[in-house]
């Protein structure tokens, strides 16, 4: 036995209890003491045994944390064979989190008892894997239903323990007592053969109707995988599970998982499942507790004000929403009912959760009604004399202990602090448009926010499902910072010779779920027109986006008037060549001066994404972000990066530092060196050969 594997005797019944905080993962030692619990069990005289997980969760996987370390014997793949076959029969206590390879223990039991709350499934593709200890082979051999296999396997997604009865996942489902229920039931089938319970056994026969099902699923897993491979080698060793025997099954399960482990899309997706998890947790300097929040008030019912109040409302927390008349409070009402109801026809939502979710706004066109909230957000136009006349008006009324928060995408927050006598209870906590929809949170520390008041902002982001990344104050913060240096050598792209459409198109393939110019067409270009003359950027900069500008006042916004870099159908949206961009492009061209060439995809994917890992360089380097991961959590929840190449500057590592910097500095050398300005950490960590995630070990806060 070890300490992570105890055996409690119930009359004939062995428990076999999984302790392994705080999931169950299946460490080596809890392997060990699973193979070693098993024998002793059978010492000890049981006739039957029972494998359950201490904490309310049997076993949410393999260790990822082992994962590109050396094996360390026995395999899950080994364990889950002796555990199938045991002379004594097995039963599994599903509970609690039941994924990946704790699924597949669960199914080389010979029978199941589950929670009708508990989650199953095989979210290894999430990991850029696939189950890997048999479950591609054994779970059809159980559900001898292909669709729900492959939906299963490819999609990663959990079902409940009642739906696992449902499919004939599991055997029987409680409300409670799943412990009992599995020894209860063990003591049932003790003296039963159960021979054919064994899942290797079972043999699954392919048929034409089958194999079709399996053609017609595949174009669809593809392009729900958006470039991941994962989901598509895994759906290939399902459908193997009926054209092959076992062994041969597991075969090819292992090789594919071999080959997966170590790809570059695995080892991304693995970077972002711990970036994710280190980005929610508190700086290690704060201390003290979050300051309690009951009510909150949002100012501003406008698209973002609106999807603030609404992600606040979702979570079951009563909002106040303050604007300057009552037509603008009608309109962002309205808005937010439209959105919820938007759920109800795909039964997302129902007529009363909305209307429940509408019973938690107030709305208000006084300062004084917010006197009673515990956190206040403020989503008002984007200039800092707006910003602070509402933080001036917030000090005079908010409660003592009361959070203020902006929603400024760039702004200075200690200047906005500075208007109020209260600069710890400042903070910025930055949505993403639909803010109702987007995860991304950007919580900005100003240099005075207290320690519990941003412990506040992240509980707030918890409680409203978001994925926070702290920021300090910055132009720009971490998200917005990076994506000017993007945008910049896009548009110098399209100045040198590419076309819009084809920097979008090698961008998308790369994985990006939106081009730049599209998503500029999108967010409308007027924006980036008004903050550039904001700016006033100097002329290098400015002759950049004159093609952009001449859009503008051309009256091409974007999506919003019909046409910008592209034309957009008014019934579908769908794009097309903007003849006027084209020849608005190639004006400007000419009147620089540049004589075009032939840019290649691959000079149009590194010089941006070389520039967004240049710029995140910058932003580590000056504090403005704790880790490198955080980063990468800001573009893959809020930017529409692609997931499975893990982050900005994941990538970046995963290229090479050094052959970043190498570019770099010969981009900065060459022609369109004065848009160059390489990052001092960058270049020292490519000098060095430290990488990222060790400095992030040894900076991170
Ligand atoms: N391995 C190692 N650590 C894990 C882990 C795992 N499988 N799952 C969670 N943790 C850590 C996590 O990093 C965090 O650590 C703490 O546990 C709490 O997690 C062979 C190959 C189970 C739904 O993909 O989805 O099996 O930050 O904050 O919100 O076929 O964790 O405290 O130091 O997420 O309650 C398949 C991954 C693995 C499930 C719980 N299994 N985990 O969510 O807590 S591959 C998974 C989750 C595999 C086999 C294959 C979630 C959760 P720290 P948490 P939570």
């Amino acid at each position: 036995m070890t300490q992570s594997v105890g055996l409690e005797m119930r009359d004939n019944v062995a428990i076999l209890w999984i302790d392994n905080p705080p999931v169950n993962a299946l460490s080596h030692h809890v392997r060990a003491g699973i193979v070693t619990g098993l024998e002793k069990a059978s010492d000890a005289g049981a006739k039957a045994i029972v494998l359950a997980g201490k904490g309310g969760t049997f076993i949410a996987g393999a260790d990822i944390k082992e994962f590109g370390k050396p094996l360390q014997e026995p395999g899950l793949p080994s364990v889950c064979d002796t555990i199938e076959a045991t002379a004594l029969p097995v039963v599994a206590a599903v509970e609690g989190n039941t994924l990946g390879g704790g699924l597949e223990v669960a199914l080389s039991c010979h029978y199941r008892v589950a929670n009708a709350k508990a989650k199953l499934g095989l979210p290894e593709v999430n990991l850029g894997l696939l189950p890997g200890a048999g479950g591609t082979q054994r779970l059809p051999r159980l559900l001898q239903n292909p669709v729900e296999s492959i939906t299963m396997v490819s999609s990663g997604r959990p079902v409940s323990g009642a739906k696992a009865a449902e499919i004939g996942l599991v055997d029987k489902t409680v409300d409670s007592g799943t412990v009992e229920a599995a020894v209860a039931l063990a003591n049932e089938i003790a003296e039963q053969d159960f021979e054919n319970r064994r899942l290797s056994r079972v043999t699954l026969e392919m048929t034409d109707a089958i194999a079709a099902g399996f053609d017609a699923a595949m174009p669809t897993i593809a392009r729900k995988a958006k470039g991941a491979i994962a989901p598509i080698r895994a759906t290939e060793c399902v459908r193997a599970a009926y054209e092959i025997p076992f062994n041969e099954g597991m075969k090819k399960e292992r090789a594919t998982f071999m080959e997966l482990v170590v790809s570059d899309q695995s080892k991304a997706l693995r970077h972002i499942f711990f970036a994710e998890r280190a980005s929610a947790k508190p700086p290690k300097d704060v201390k003290g507790d979050p300051r309690v929040v009951k009510k909150v008030g949002i100012i501003g019912a406008g698209t973002m004000g609106g999807g603030i109040a609404m992600t606040y409302a979702e979570a079951g927390i009563p909002v106040t929403v303050l604007e300057m008349t009552e037509d603008a409070l009608d309109r962002g009402f309205a808005t937010m009912e439209k959105n919820w109801a938007r759920g109800i026809k795909s039964g997302r939502i129902t007529k009363e959760g909305v209307a429940e979710r509408m019973a938690r706004l107030e709305r208000t066109t006084s300062y004084d009604d917010l006197a009673d909230c515990d956190l206040i957000v403020e989503a008002v136009f984007e200039t800092m004399a707006i910003k602070k006349e509402v933080f001036g008006k917030l000090d005079a009324v908010a409660k003592k202990g009361a959070v203020l928060a902006t929603n400024t995408s760039y702004l200075d927050i200690n200047e906005i602090a500075a208007e109020t006598s209260r600069p710890a209870d400042v903070l910025g906590m930055h949505y993403f448009s639909p803010a109702n929809i987007m995860p991304l949170l950007e919580i900005v520390r100003a240099d005075e926010t207290a320690d519990d008041a941003l412990l506040t902002a992240l509980e707030m982001a918890k409680k409203t499902r978001k994925t926070p990344a702290i920021a300090r104050v910055g132009h720009g913060f971490i998200g917005n910072r990076m994506l000017t240096p993007y945008l910049r050598q896009a548009n110098l792209l399209v100045l040198e010779g590419a076309s819009p459409d084809q920097v979008d198109k090698a961008l998308t393939d790369f994985g990006w779920a939106m081009g730049p110019f599209a998503v500029s067409d999108l967010a409308g270009l007027d924006i980036g027109y008004k903050s550039r003359q904001d700016q006033k950027l100097d002329e290098h900069e400015s002759r950049i986006y004159t093609a952009a500008d001449r859009l503008v006042e051309a009256g091409f916004l974007g999506q919003k008037s019909g046409a910008g870099f592209y034309t957009y159908d008014p019934e579908t949206r769908a794009r097309s060549e903007n003849s006027e961009a084209t020849r608005i492009v190639s004006e400007v061209r000419s009147e620089l001066g540049i004589n075009t060439r032939e840019i290649s995809d691959e000079e149009i994917v590194e010089r941006t994404q070389f520039a967004l890992a240049n710029e995140g360089a910058h932003v580590l380097g000056e504090g403005v972000a704790a880790r490198a991961s955080d980063i990468d959590v800001v573009y893959n929840y809020g930017y529409g990066y692609p997931r499975w190449r893990g982050g900005p500057m994941h990538y970046a590592e995963s290229v090479g530092l050094k052959t970043v910097a190498a570019k770099i500095s010969e981009w900065s050398d060459g022609a369109g060196g004065v848009h160059w300005t390489p990052s001092d950490l960058l270049m020292e960590l490519a000098e060095s050969g430290q990488s990222l995630a060790d400095w992030d070990k040894e900076n991170a806060s």
